[in-house]
């Protein structure tokens, strides 16, 4: 059964510290109405876009606040709602993350799905992988990613939904064909920037039946106390991010047979804060059918089919007839790793 739609990732490039929030989000709009303007019926923006990705700042509390959006429903708040207001106007759905500092004072690494069919958001989801340390290094010139000081871990799990209005002729809940799989509504997983290099957020939604993985990110091109090799110049370093990045769209596209979509906020950030590309559209065999050609802002769009998923979740990734959950108890009993005794 064919169901296609066109999908796209926002790319958004440099934001400073100083970057006046107003323009921020007329870039954002700008970029809303390009994807629009594509015939996109759906967008992905980057990990925290309205503002600079502070976690790299050591921050006071006062200066922490204003990357903050305050409450329980983003559409509403003041600083942002012209966006949401326009993805309505332009009937465009969004998958858009910011940093959310909930009516009891939680904060959190947030994105939400925002139905412009249901005029309101759908779906939320709060980072679980959150990296770095929770105190800055003690050497001074090493880049901070101070999530675990700054939010914490995402508490409402891995849910997938469907999102409506996307694929005419959907087949609703009354229905009285007895095998819905592959049918109605696209079944969408939200994840942010680090959740997407560990398999266990994927094979969560894999097991909701995901058929389009929607991710956004911050990934500095050259961190070397956070990943890569310690004596990586910065070319190097930056070729490897953008491997590791693309070999996780792909695999775990692959291995759930799902499509994924993933923005980047990309650029140098107070001249010295490099982030990489790479937004991309994955299909469900692993390739990649739609790339950012460089790290300003930019859209990317593809048609997609969401019928392509099915190969996968009916052969190789039939999860009901391979999975042997006998033997993965340790995968969420245990966190760490405990090697075999020493021979
Ligand atoms: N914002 C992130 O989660 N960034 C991480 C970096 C720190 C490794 C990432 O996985 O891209």
């Amino acid at each position: 059964m064919s169901r296609k739609l066109k999908v796209a990732a926002a790319q958004v490039g440099t934001i400073h510290a100083n970057s006046d929030r107003a323009e921020t989000l007329q870039r954002l709009i700008t970029l809303l109405k390009t994807a629009a303007s594509q015939g996109a019926q759906l967008v992905v923006f980057p990990e925290t876009t309205f503002t600079t990705f502070f976690p790299r700042y050591v921050l006071s509390p006062t200066e922490l606040d204003k990357y903050f959006e305050k409450g329980d429903d983003i559409t509403q708040s003041e600083n942002v709602k012209q966006f949401f207001d326009t993805a309505q106007s332009l009937h465009i759905d969004v998958c858009i993350g910011y940093a959310e500092l909930t009516s009891t004072g939680d904060p959190y690494n947030t994105c939400v799905y925002y139905s412009a069919t249901q005029g309101k958001v759908i779906s939320k989801y709060r980072k679980i992988h959150l990296p770095g340390t929770s105190e800055p290094f003690d050497d001074p010139t090493a880049i901070n990613q101070l999530e675990k000081k700054y939010f914490k871990p995402g508490n409402l799990g891995f849910n997938a939904f469907r999102a409506p209005g996307l694929v005419p002729a959907a087949l609703k809940k009354d229905t009285t064909e007895p095998n819905t799989a592959g049918k109605g509504d696209p079944i969408v997983g939200m994840m942010i920037c680090n959740d997407r290099r560990w398999p266990e957020s994927w094979r969560a939604y894999g097991l909701q039946g995901v058929e389009l993985v929607l991710c956004g990110y911050n990934t500095p091109n050259f961190a070397p106390d956070l990943y890569g090799e310690p004596d990586m110049d910065v070319q190097a370093a930056e070729r490897e991010a953008y491997f590791h990045h693309k070999l996780v769209l792909e695999y775990n596209s692959y291995a759930n047979s799902c499509y994924s979509i993933s923005a980047a906020r990309a650029g140098l950030d107070d001249g010295k804060y490099g982030l990489i590309g790479g937004s991309s559209i994955v299909d469900p065999n692993g390739h990649t059918i739609a790339e950012a050609a460089g790290t300003g802002d930019e859209v990317v769009v593809a048609e997609i089919d969401l019928g392509v998923c099915r190969y996968g979740k009916e052969t190789m990734f039939d999860f009901g007839r391979h999975r042997r959950i006998e033997t993965y108890g340790m995968i969420s009993s245990q966190t760490g790793v405990i090697e075999p005794p020493l021979l």
